[in-house]
């Protein structure tokens, strides 16, 4: 038996001198992971900001920076609350960068009421940043609502530019999860339009295909802040493109028994004060027998295993992008054979979905 030991001892010493007997090693920081940009319309928690914890969570994936838009809220605000969940949650050393604080095209958001109130989707009453005053300075906004001095500093740079430069530092590798209105990343495109074929592959959270909207009759939030953005990104020959409009969205619904199993098993008492300062925490208050979309949240999953789709539609989209049109901002099938063929999901395997959020969240540890 010793003889035997010996013997592989022997063999390990050799094998260890010949370096093409050297396995990459899978543990160290940077090996094998999956370079994601963040580009998002923070808040504080459900959806974005939860995506973002998962993300972080998740040791696979490196977030190859965060930035930031107007939509659900002022891209200065949802600055604010990136830099507060990267500070609780593991984020501290990634690019925070500051991004569009108005849509593309100059004026845009001074009709948007006017267009929802014309034609109201199913969720009208929620139209995000617009409804209430601008935030205009993160900082102060961060230190009036934390009451304390932020621990990270963003990036002066623009975040069109900052976009553009990661893609072309590592083409074909970069995965970007364009969680909110696409304002940057059409920037990014209109300065840069080599960058589309350089990016390995773009998830959306966005738009309605074959079901109504949910701000408009017709458009989704994210797409009808900015159709311009939306149409320029759907439009850009972008090697893969995945859109999680709410023709899947609309399929996963959280209960308050999720959100308070979610809630309870967070132990940082500063990260439970986020899900509290969530409109889903006075929703199911309220009224225990609510259910609350996710949206955001199944776009960073499927970043983390596009295996939960199980079940999609590969179809040429494009986007409403006539101001004044009632349809504006919505996004349609096209049979143009200039439009990009998009992946739609239409199913996902939903306990997966829920594994993968509950195992990912560990903020604060
Ligand atoms: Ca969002």
């Amino acid at each position: 038996m010793k003889r035997i030991f010996r013997i592989l001892f022997l063999l390990i010493v050799v094998a260890s001198l010949f370096p093409g007997c050297q396995k990459i090693r899978r543990d160290e920081p940077g090996d094998n992971k999956k370079p994601v940009l963040f580009d998002s319309d923070m808040v504080e928690s459900f959806d974005d900001g939860v995506a973002f914890m998962i993300m972080l969570g998740s040791d696979e994936i490196e977030i190859k920076g965060l930035t930031t838009e107007t939509g659900n809220a002022w891209a200065q605000e949802s600055l604010a609350y990136g830099i507060r969940i990267g500070e609780l949650c593991g984020g501290k050393d990634l690019t925070y960068v500051p991004g569009a604080q108005y849509p593309m095209r100059p004026g845009r958001l001074d009709s948007l009421n006017g267009e929802i109130d014309a034609n109201p989707g199913e969720n009208a009453s929620y139209r995000g940043a617009v409804s209430y005053d601008e935030v205009s300075d993160w900082k102060s906004f961060y230190t009036s609502r934390y009451k304390r001095q932020p621990e990270i500093k963003p990036s002066s740079e623009d975040a069109s530019e900052y976009i553009a430069r990661q893609i072309l530092s590592a083409p074909g590798q970069l995965t970007i999860l364009a969680i909110g209105p696409c304002t940057n990343i059409a920037k990014a495109l209109a300065a840069h339009p080599e960058i589309a074929s350089k990016t390995k592959e773009i998830i959306y959270m966005g738009g309605a295909v074959w079901c109504g909207g949910n701000t408009t009759a017709y458009a989704e939030l994210n797409f009808l802040y900015d159709p311009e953005a939306a149409a320029v990104c759907i439009r850009a020959p972008f090697p893969k493109q995945t859109l999680v409009s709410l023709d899947v969205c609309n399929t996963v619904k959280m209960d308050r028994q999720r959100f308070m199993d979610i809630y309870q098993s967070i132990d940082d008492e500063d990260i439970r004060e986020l899900f509290r300062n969530n409109y889903a925490y006075q929703l199911f208050e309220d009224d225990p027998s609510a259910t609350q979309l996710v949206w955001d949240l199944i776009s960073a999953v499927i970043a983390i295993d596009s295996g939960i789709i199980t079940g999609y539609k590969d179809v040429r989209l494009d986007v409403d992008d006539v101001p004044g049109s009632p349809e504006y901002g919505k996004v349609y099938e096209t049979q143009a054979s200039s439009r990009q063929v998009v992946r739609v999901p239409l199913q996902i395997d939903q306990k997966k979905f829920w594994d993968i959020v509950t195992s990912r969240l560990h903020p604060g540890n």
